[in-house]
């Protein structure tokens, strides 16, 4: 592991190799658009003389894949704090030089700035003030009000600053020391649901189907993060296929159309009025069977818990899950929205008693005053976070790290 406050020279390095592979792709890119220009012109000037008293057929134009247009790479920004924090996160990870990438960067660039909200400077505004200074009981009660403001939960900030008690009741601890004591403590907590699920990362296994259910409340961003995991899939290779199986609200088929289309990823959908989710569910398995897919992704209706109903539906599109394929490797997970802090934790506890759900995503971190509801969903749900969303772009959903989340959560820049 690399020491975060030495790796300024590394982000340095890090900056100089990641501009030059840029560059060369730009070069590449550009000397690709000039021979595509030049074939295209050849195949105008072709078409032209077979058509020419003839009048212009422009119907294929339609087809033209403008959607494509808003994949754009990522560019490197400027070799700045964000870039060195990023790389040095990365480093500390043992990551080495030409191992990241930019999208890497841009990623952690964008979760750090996601949680300044639940940060709001309050670290570095403890080390402010107290600097290499003991930490002392008054500092602990400030932790605690940014733990419990934060959302972390009065559990988990009860055993936290307890432990931290405890240290300072043996010895004299520094504030940075008190800092990175916290955060591993903090890991300790998130860690634990994905330990115990014996899966650190969650990826479709090869050789089967896996399907993963998209469920959760009413806007809490399950269609989007929908739309970024069947771009993350089949960037990944995976063959994707997007089951549209939300059939109480008109237009999320169109949603999701679009998301497919982004991805390069089918929608299999029903849109007949009141279609029967678990029978979209069932066109859909029959055919990512035909297809060989690796992975179906079903987009579920916004749930209340209250409503029995709903959840009954939910059952019935697993039992046909279970019936057509019984090998298939299923995931039910939760999609919560950061920003609705203890009422997303609440959310959690209810769907978890009905829901047989295995795994949890965190959204909207990015503006959210509440991104610290992430270790409540562990400690008191007990359920691995799989995947988080700090942003509405294609890009912005990441497999989820406990040690780049802890170190965004309390940077002290
Ligand atoms: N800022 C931000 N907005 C997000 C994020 N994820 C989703 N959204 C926005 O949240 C809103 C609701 O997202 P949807 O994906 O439609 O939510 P849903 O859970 O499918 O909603 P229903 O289908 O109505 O239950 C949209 O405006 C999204 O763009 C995120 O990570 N960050
Ligand atoms: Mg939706």
């Amino acid at each position: 592991m690399t020491d975060l406050d030495n790796s300024r020279e590394w982000a340095s390095q890090a900056y100089g190799i990641l501009k030059q592979r840029q560059e060369k792709q730009l070069q590449e890119k550009q000397l690709q658009e000039e021979q595509r220009q030049e074939k295209q012109l050849q195949e105008e000037q072709r078409q032209a003389e077979e058509q020419k008293q003839e009048f212009p057929d422009t119907s294929n134009l339609k087809n033209t894949p403008l959607s494509f247009k808003n994949d754009i790479e990522v560019e490197l920004g400027e070799f700045d704090d964000d870039f060195t924090w990023s790389a040095m996160v990365l480093a500390a990870q043992g990551k080495k030089i030409n191992q990241i990438s930019i999208d890497e960067i841009d990623w952690l660039t964008k979760l750090r700035r996601g949680l300044e909200e639940t940060r709001k400077g309050f670290v570095s505004e403890l080390l402010d003030k107290y600097g290499d200074d003991p930490l002392t009981p008054e500092s602990l009660d400030d932790l605690e009000t940014l733990l419990i403001r934060a959302d972390v939960g009065i559990d988990s900030t009860d055993k936290v600053i307890s432990s931290l008690r405890k240290k300072l009741n043996e010895e004299v601890v520094a504030g940075e020391e008190g800092i990175k004591f916290l955060k591993e403590e903090l890991r300790v907590i998130i860690d634990k649901p994905i330990r115990n699920s014996g899966t650190n990362l969650l990826i479709p296994e090869k050789g089967k189907l896996n399907v993963w259910l998209l469920v959760g409340v009413n806007g809490v961003g399950k269609t989007t993060t929908l739309g970024k995991l069947a771009y993350l899939s089949s960037r990944s290779n995976y063959k994707t296929l997007i089951a549209a199986a939300d059939t109480f609200r008109a237009a999320a088929v169109e949603q999701l159309k679009v998301w497919g289309e982004r991805s390069n990823v089918d929608v299999i959908s029903n849109q007949s009025k009141n279609a029967d989710p678990a029978a979209v569910v069932f066109d859909a398995i029959n055919s990512a069977k035909k297809r060989n897919c690796d992975l179906l992704l079903v987009d579920t209706a916004g749930r209340l818990q209250t409503k029995n109903n709903l959840m009954d539906e939910l059952s019935k599109i697993k039992k046909i899950i279970d019936k057509k394929v019984p090998d298939a490797k299923v995931e039910s997970l939760l999609v919560l929205d950061a920003s609705q802090g203890q009422n997303g934790l609440k959310q959690a506890k209810s769907f978890a008693k009905s829901a047989d759900l295995s795994g949890a995503i965190i959204t909207k971190l990015d503006g959210s005053s509440r991104g610290g509801v992430s270790l409540a969903v562990s400690a008191e749900v007990n359920l691995p976070i799989r995947f988080i969303g700090a942003g509405e772009g294609i890009k912005d959903l990441r497999p989820f790290n406990s040690f780049e989340f802890v170190e965004a959560l309390l940077a002290d820049r």
